[in-house]
């Protein structure tokens, strides 16, 4: 399992080199790893991922490079919650070096699977399931987070990813 919950204030887990950041619509974005507070408490620990944007499909991501095998099934869960205004959003899992004829499978490249979610004031858990197809050697995958209402605080936290066939 590789688990990314933003403890110390960190962004950077699984040796990825550029962590946690906005992506899609990046300048319209705004990110924070927050602390225990009067602004919310982590779903574990003390930390946790707070982002919002000014566009609808926003997203926060972070990208991995992993040894996996062909066929590998990947299961990301994580945890999200919206205090305030409710968060309408989607989970992306991204296979972003998809080998060629993975485009038979999926006629489009690179290959994502997506999850729609709504996050209210409770934490809940979201999942999302993508299985890669033949493979190189290393399969970059990325895990991202659209945050399609405006105005509104998306909170992030115990991302989790597992590896199976
Ligand atoms: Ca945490």
């Amino acid at each position: 399992m590789i688990s990314s919950n933003f403890e110390n204030g960190t962004v950077t887990p699984w040796g990825s080199a550029s962590g946690w950041r906005p992506v899609n619509l990046a300048n319209s974005v705004n990110m924070h790893v927050i602390q225990n507070g009067p602004s919310g408490n982590a779903q574990s620990g003390e930390w946790f991922l707070r982002a919002n944007t000014r566009e609808g499909g926003g997203s926060v991501a972070i990208d991995g490079s992993f040894g996996i095998g062909a066929f590998t099934v990947i299961t990301v869960l994580a945890w999200v919650r919206a205090l305030g205004p409710s968060m309408n959003g989607v989970l992306n899992i991204w296979d972003l070096n998809p080998a060629p004829d993975d485009n038979f499978i999926s006629g489009k490249n690179p290959i994502s699977t997506s999850t729609p979610f709504e996050a209210g004031p409770n934490w809940t858990l979201i999942s999302n399931v993508f299985q890669v197809g033949t493979t190189y050697p290393s399969t970059n995958i990325r895990i991202e987070f659209y945050l399609s209402t405006i105005n509104a605080n998306l909170d992030i936290d115990s991302v989790s990813m597992f590896f199976g066939q």
